[in-house]
C-alpha cells in the first residue's frame, strides 16, 4: 500500500523531516534482519487523537529487543512519549505508527556485541489493510505451503524484521494464487496464525484462537477481542486447531492492529459463513472501542498529547 508522508519522522531523538530519514546500505539490521518493531494505530476519539493501547505495544516492543538481546537506549516512558510526540506532529486525527529499533552502521559480521541500537518512529495514514470490504464481504484465506516459525529457528513471540521474510513469502503466494492473505500451520500441522494478523474461528458455542505455543504472536488485538467478546457473552478458548476444522468452522475472522477485524468468506475455496453473528458484534465494539466510544476501556485510548 503506499504511503502518504507526513511532515517528519523520530529518529533518536530528533524530529527529522521525512525525507531525510535515511540509513546507510551497510546498517546491520538491513544485511541479517536483526531489528523489531511495532504497529499501533491512532484513532479520532471525542477528546482527540489517541493511541490505542500504546503501553502494551510498548512493552512488547522492549520484549522482543530483550529475546533478540538487543540493548534499548530508551526507557519504555520515553519511547511512549515520543510516539504521542509523532501523533502530534502529524496534525493527524489518525494514524498508523511504526516504531522500530535496529542496528546501524558501525560494525559488520553477525554479532551485535559491539553494535549500537538506533530507534526511529514514523506515523502515516493507513487505510483497511485487508481491503475496504474485509468487515462486511470477508477476504479469502489460503493455508500457504509456508510453515510458521518454530520457537527454536525464529522466536515467533519478538516481532524481529527478519520474522517478516517468512511472512512475506506466505503473503506473495496467497496473492499470486488469487487470496488475499495467508493462514500458516506449524511445523506439528497446527494453525499458528496468518501472515500478519491472528486468527479465531467459531465451532459450535465457541470461538477458538491458537495458543502463542503454536507459534503465534500475542496479539494485542486478540487480547482486545478476548475481552469485548466476554463482555458480549461470547465464549472464546484459546486451542489447538486443525485445518479440517477451518473447513467446517461456523465463521472465521482475523484481527491484527492493521487489518482490525476481518471476516472471512473462505478458506482454500471452501465458504465459510460471512460475517457470523460473533465476527459482526465483535467487529462492532472493536471499532468503538479504538474511538474511545466504551467508558469500560478509556485507559486504552491515549491522548496524543
Ligand atoms: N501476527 C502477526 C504475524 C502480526 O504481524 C501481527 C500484527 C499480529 C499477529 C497481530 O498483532 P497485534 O497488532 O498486536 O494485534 N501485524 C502488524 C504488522 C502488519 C504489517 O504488514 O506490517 C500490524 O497489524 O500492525
Amino acid at each position: 500500500m503506499p504511503i502518504t508522508p507526513t511532515p517528519n519522522i523520530w529518529m533518536n531523538g530528533e524530529m527529522v523531516p521525512w525525507d531525510q530519514a535515511q540509513i546507510h546500505v551497510l546498517s546491520h539490521t538491513l544485511h541479517y534482519g536483526t531489528g523489531v518493531f511495532e504497529g499501533i494505530r491512532a484513532y479520532e476519539t471525542a477528546d482527540g487523537p489517541a493511541i490505542f493501547r500504546l503501553r502494551e505495544h510498548i512493552e512488547r516492543l522492549f520484549n522482543s529487543a530483550r529475546i533478540l538481546n538487543m540493548p534499548m537506549p530508551y526507557s519504555i516512558p520515553e519511547v511512549i512519549q515520543a510516539c504521542k510526540d509523532v501523533v502530534a506532529d502529524t496534525g493527524l486525527s489518525s494514524c498508523y505508527l511504526r516504531p522500530i529499533a535496529y542496528f546501524g552502521y558501525g560494525e559488520m559480521g553477525l554479532s551485535i556485541e559491539h553494535c549500537k541500537t538506533d530507534v526511529a518512529i514514523a506515523a502515516w495514514p493507513w487505510g483497511a489493510y485487508l481491503g475496504d470490504d474485509a468487515a462486511t464481504k470477508g477476504v479469502r484465506m489460503k493455508i500457504s505451503s509456508w510453515k510458521r516459525h518454530d520457537h527454536n529457528i525464529m522466536p515467533p513471540a519478538s516481532k524481529t524484521t527478519g520474522n517478516y521474510a517468512n511472512s512475506t513469502l506466505a503473503k506473495m503466494e496467497a496473492l499470486a494464487a488469487g487470496y488475499d492473505e495467508a493462514i500458516m500451520l506449524n511445523s506439528a500441522g497446527l494453525v499458528s496464525e496468518c501472515s500478519g494478523e491472528n486468527i479465531f474461528a467459531g465451532l459450535g458455542d465457541v470461538v477458538y484462537t491458537p495458543p502463542t505455543s503454536a507459534g503465534a504472536l500475542k496479539g494485542i488485538t486478540q487480547d482486545t477481542v478476548a475481552a469485548l467478546a466476554d463482555d458480549l457473552g461470547i465464549n472464546i478458548a484459546v486451542g489447538e486447531m486443525t485445518r479440517s476444522d477451518l473447513y467446517i468452522a461456523d465463521e472465521i475472522f482475523v484481527v491484527g492492529t492493521a487489518a482490525e477485524v476481518s471476516a472471512v468468506n473462505s478458506v482454500d475455496d471452501r465458504a465459510i459463513p460471512c460475517p457470523g453473528p460473533a465476527t459482526k458484534a465483535i467487529a462492532e465494539a472493536y471499532a468503538e472501542v479504538v474511538r474511545g466510544k466504551n467508558p469500560k476501556y478509556r485507559s486504552w485510548n491515549e491522548l496524543a498529547s
